[in-house]
């Protein structure tokens, strides 16, 4: 990140204003729909990148996709045995400014530093234990998509600098995102507190070469829309960096609509088609096609192979969120 944007911020009321307002999304910086810059705010909207196909906002200095891969590229599976596994996670809660696309750093709510929060991974009948701190200033939970005990659900309150522990048997099999659910959650989710849990069936999948993928709309842009979308946090780095597989290979895409700022998103992948697995709770897919629409919250399963050497777009087909930092290439090597 710059250190001019961080002056800015912190000239800004910095972490103390930032904390005192519990942070919903009000941005530290104003950015303009499609990454132009906005009368006023130059140095802080997002670059348009218009000399690049396809995306319009760049992902912020020094951060890269070797720098980010344990949020794109989940934990291998647990190799299967006869007996399941006990999973403890500590998920904790800060309030923090996150560098989000190039010039511009938003205050944030996150999930162990990071946006989204961590990949995390078990096995059908695992059991979970997840404990929540609380390092924040407002309340804050984890609420687990999924299924599990009325208990373990996340919806009460972890007040400031308190802690809870939620405890549940993963289930069923698929792709389940988790999130903060106190009181207007929308704000936090759209803040960052999002993330995603793979539950694998027992029986395994298939080796693949496997991706996250997780669409989050941040900052309130002038058409009611959001300023920027991003894969996995980051506007653009998909574009700069595109996600390698090998020629022929399956390749497995978790995908999550986790983007609260619209009706629906979609996904769609240039030049071959993908398997769907709805939710990812079935063993045999839902439909094959290049396109699959989900609302916010829900997630699919893609599984797919690129026949030959060369680069695949990949973009949600609402054009705005395209040319605001969420589309990217994968590369077939
Ligand atoms: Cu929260």
């Amino acid at each position: 990140m710059r250190r001019r944007s961080w002056l800015k911020w912190l000239a800004g009321g910095g972490a103390g204003a930032a904390a005192a307002s519990w942070f919903g999304v009000r941005a530290a910086t104003r950015a303009h729909p499609d990454g132009e810059r906005e009368p006023g705010t130059a140095a802080d909207a997002p670059r348009s990148t218009r000399r690049a196909y396809g995306h319009g906002a760049e992902p912020p200095v020094g951060v890269t996709l070797a720098g980010r891969r344990d949020l794109v590229v989940p934990p291998p599976a647990r190799a299967q045995t006869a007996a399941p596994a006990t999973h403890e996670v500590n998920l904790w809660v800060a309030e923090q400014p996150v560098p989000i696309a190039r010039d511009l750093v938003v205050p944030s709510l996150t999930y162990n530093g990071t946006i989204p929060g961590p990949i995390l991974r078990c096995t059908e009948g695992d059991a979970v234990v997840v404990r929540c701190r609380n390092l924040g200033a407002v309340p804050h939970t984890v609420h687990f998509h999924g299924r599990h005990g009325a208990q373990a659900d996340g919806w009460e309150p972890v007040p400031a600098g308190g802690e809870a522990t939620y405890r549940f048997t993963a289930a069923p099999f698929g792709v389940h995102p988790y999130h903060c659910h106190v009181g207007h959650h929308d704000d936090h989710v759209l803040a960052g507190m999002h993330g995603v849990l793979i539950v694998d069936p027992r029986d395994g999948r298939a080796p693949a070469h496997e991706f996250v993928l997780a669409l989050s709309g941040h900052q309130p842009g002038a058409d009611g829309r959001a300023a920027v979308y991003t894969w996995n946090g980051v506007a653009g780095l998909f574009a700069r960096e595109p996600l390698k597989v090998p020629v022929g290979e399956l390749v497995r895409v978790y995908l999550v609509n986790a983007c609260l700022t619209d009706a629906a998103a979609s996904f769609h992948l240039h030049a071959a088609t993908f398997d769907v697995y709805r939710t990812g709770t079935r063993r045999a897919p839902d439909e094959h096609t290049d396109v699959v629409t989900l609302g916010p919250m829900e997630r699919a399963i893609l599984e797919f192979r690129l026949p030959t050497r060369g680069r695949y777009l990949f973009h949600p087909h609402q054009p705005w969120m395209a040319r605001r930092g969420a589309t990217g290439w994968f590369a077939a090597v």
